[in-house]
């Protein structure tokens, strides 16, 4: 029986020639540890973010946070969620994503496609949850908690926009075909993974999110 990892974590340069379904390896373009951030260049083709912006786009809603409350204007985007290997596309990228990072595909949520308009933003937050409602407490329970969070950059704003490691005072600038992979085994704030989406001042923003949890989804 395969051994898991202790959690997911980025698979190395020599796994990066690799890839599943890229002509061109991705390339290594930042690392931190504590918490473990990789940025990478060339995660997506320009082809593979074109179609998932066109796909997703007859789809948004309005976005919820991970508190899910209706009310809340800290996130102000619309979004998506794609079913589990609905084409060959999706499970192409799950594919890659659990290459890269050494976590199962059995293991990630949904992709969800999130597009942020001019002034749009998502204010500091942490993608785990705090186990403060039932529908947290259930979710968790069913499904493990988040450990680690993958954004993809679909496209890329004329200004603003960047994502925002607050505690690392580290910041990513959206880069068509660009991810970025951040991890937090802890789910509180020792984890140093509070993170924002600063206002896009200019044009549109398009992301793709991938969740990995500790136990399939
Ligand atoms: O928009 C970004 O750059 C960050 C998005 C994000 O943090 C999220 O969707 O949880």
């Amino acid at each position: 029986m395969p051994v898991m990892p202790a959690g997911p974590a980025w698979a190395g340069v020599d796994n990066m020639a690799s890839v599943p379904g890229l002509d061109q390896p991705a390339r290594l373009l930042a690392r931190f540890t504590n918490p473990e951030i990789v940025v990478l260049q060339h995660f997506l083709s320009h082809h593979e973010c074109d179609e998932l912006v066109r796909l997703a786009r007859p789809r948004l809603a309005p976005s919820e946070t991970v508190a899910d409350d209706e009310d809340d204007l800290s996130r102000t985007s619309q979004g998506m969620f794609f079913d589990p290997a609905e084409n060959a596309l999706i499970r192409t990228i799950d594919q890659r994503i659990a290459h890269c990072f050494n976590w199962p595909v059995t293991h990630g949520e949904d992709l969800q496609v999130l597009r942020y308009e001019t002034g749009g933003r998502y204010d500091p937050h942490y993608d785990y949850f705090s186990a403060s409602t039932p529908d947290d407490i259930s979710g968790v329970h069913l499904h493990g908690q988040r450990v680690a969070t993958v954004i993809l950059y679909l496209n890329e704003p004329e200004q603003g926009g960047d994502t925002a490691f607050v505690d690392r005072d580290f910041r990513v600038t959206p880069t068509k075909g660009n991810a970025v992979f951040f991890s937090y085994l802890s789910a509180d704030a020792s984890s140093k993974t509070l993170h924002a989406g600063l206002p896009v001042l200019a044009g549109e923003k398009w992301i793709a999110n991938k969740w990995l949890r500790a136990r399939p989804f």
